[in-house]
């Protein structure tokens, strides 16, 4: 089942694409999306991720497969599946999971056509991958439900035994998760609904379950149909039950998608999610390339029961050239910006007391005369965060709206903002607890300007730090 295809070198024309990220992971070339199968073995990162071979679009879907030692250097390895002809994945190993059951790595995923659930084991540290009968594992959905859907197989050990949630969604209900149960990984019984929602608030179908412990609460991670972002659901779990006390969004930026999470050997719970392109799909064939995973973060609870989200630690180490500045007020006739902080691969970390302003805004990719320029704004009063991509590129084919999220600082709390520029690629964490990411696609070559400027008042700037990032990839072909 191996293949050299993901091996394939990257010729010229992609290394040289001004949109393309260098210290986010990527394919060599072609499309990605959901991250897969996220799992530690033998001290190595393993992640998956859906994967056409065959172009910069989605269809042919097949697991891609990455490892790393450290969550910042990736070294992409041959495919790990790829569908069987005939088989009930001939038309795409769609997503799912990893376990290691008693020291036999297990991959539980999707095929389709119809949607059933299918299982691969490794012998050789998770190269490569057979697909053992009984195949599939579960061949159909649990009968008497008019389900939507029925894919992205969620697997944990509890109690000696196998639990699995299924995406789904029950029609003229809502999404769901379904709950199943086997001894072995074989043998699956379904149980019930795990959780059902309604339809107003969660979609129609949820794809991508996860659910996991999470301090003294569960976690249920779901990516709603119509929804187009994924949330988080917090509540309590007994007998096979989980009542949800808190929702919210994972990530306001509408660009991360189909997160999946893992847990390390450090017992932090992980997560990444799909950083889906917002450009047309002529311009990804064109490009040759298309999706991006977002960087590796750290989720916990906070004490009011909603989730906390930060970039992992290790990726200080990307940290390049360093430039600092502190204690300057700024207002909209007196805009901050320092020479020394430019670029398109930046590391940002600013803290600003709001003082009397109603608004601050960290500008980043902004060209000299401010004709392109990416506005990360919060608004006290509104108590919201935007990314806002109104005058993020020339080219009027690219998506360009404003996005946005909520975050309430408390009375004296200052605002800090931790953003990741990758290219087409910009991060947004806000003091712990707020994110927002999404793609830019900037035209001009000077677009490359931060400035920092308040509205309707005067905002301290207590700190602005940035670093320049350089590239993950080791070898040339790899930029
Ligand atoms: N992507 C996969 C599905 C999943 C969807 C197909 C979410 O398994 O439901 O590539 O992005």
């Amino acid at each position: 089942m191996a293949s050299s295809e993901s091996a394939r070198p990257l010729d010229g024309a992609l290394a040289d694409d001004p949109h393309r990220p260098i210290y986010h992971f990527l394919p060599p070339a072609n499309w990605l999306n959901d991250p897969n199968g996220l799992i530690q073995w033998k001290g190595q990162y393993h992640l998956f991720y859906q994967y056409n071979p065959n172009g910069p679009f989605h269809g042919t879907i097949h697991w891609g497969h990455a490892v790393s030692a450290d969550l910042v250097h990736w070294t992409d390895l041959p495919i790990a599946l790829a569908p069987t002809p005939a088989g009930p994945d001939q038309d795409g190993c769609f997503s799912g999971c990893a376990v290691d059951n008693d020291g036999v790595p297990t991959l539980v995923y999707t095929g389709i056509r119809p949607e059933v659930q299918c299982t691969a084991t490794s012998l050789d540290d998770l190269l490569t991958w057979q697909k053992q009968p009984p195949q599939p594992v579960i061949g159909a959905p649990p009968p008497g439900l008019d389900l939507l859907g029925f894919r992205d197989p969620w697997v944990w050990r509890e109690d000696g035994l196998w639990y699995a949630v299924i995406g789904s969604g029950i029609r003229g209900v809502g999404g769901a998760a379904l709950l199943y149960r086997s001894p072995d990984l074989v043998d699956w019984a379904y149980l019930h609904p795990l959780c059902v929602g309604d339809p107003a608030e969660t979609g129609t179908i949820w794809e991508c379950p996860n659910f996991f412990p999470l301090r003294d609460r569960h976690l249920l991670l779901i990516s709603p149909i119509p929804l187009r972002k994924s949330l988080y659901l917090v509540g309590r779990y007994a007998d096979g039950t989980f009542t949800p006390e808190v929702r919210g969004p994972v990530d306001d930026g509408g660009c991360f998608y189909a997160p999946q999470t893992m847990l390390d050997d450090r017992r932090r719970r992980l997560i990444w999610g799909w950083l889906r392109e917002d450009r047309s799909a002529e311009a990804c064939r064109e490009a040759g390339w298309a999706g991006v995973m977002s960087l590796p973060r750290a989720l916990d609870l906070r004490p009011d029961g909603s989730l906390a989200i930060e970039p992992v630690g290790e990726l200080e180490r990307l940290r390049g050239q360093h430039a600092r500045h502190a204690d300057v007020d700024v207002t909209s006739a007196t805009p901050y910006a320092p020479d020394d902080v430019r670029g398109d691969c930046l590391e940002l970390d600013a803290e600003v007391e709001l003082g009397d302003a109603r608004a601050v805004t960290l500008a980043v990719r902004c060209s000299p005369d401010g004709e392109e320029q990416t506005r990360i704004v919060y608004d006290r009063f509104e108590r919201r965060l935007s990314i806002d991509r109104r005058q993020s590129s020339r080219d009027r084919s690219v998506n360009r709206d404003a996005r946005h999220g909520w975050l309430s600082l408390g009375e004296a709390e200052p605002l800090r903002l931790r953003v990741f520029l990758d290219r087409s690629v910009v991060e947004v964490f806000a003091n712990g607890r707020a994110c927002l990411t999404s793609r830019i696609y900037p035209t001009r070559p000077d677009s490359l300007g931060v400035e920092i400027t308040a509205s309707g008042g005067r905002v301290r700037m207590r700190s602005l730090d940035a670093w320049a990032i350089s590239s993950i990839w080791t070898f040339p072909r790899d930029r």
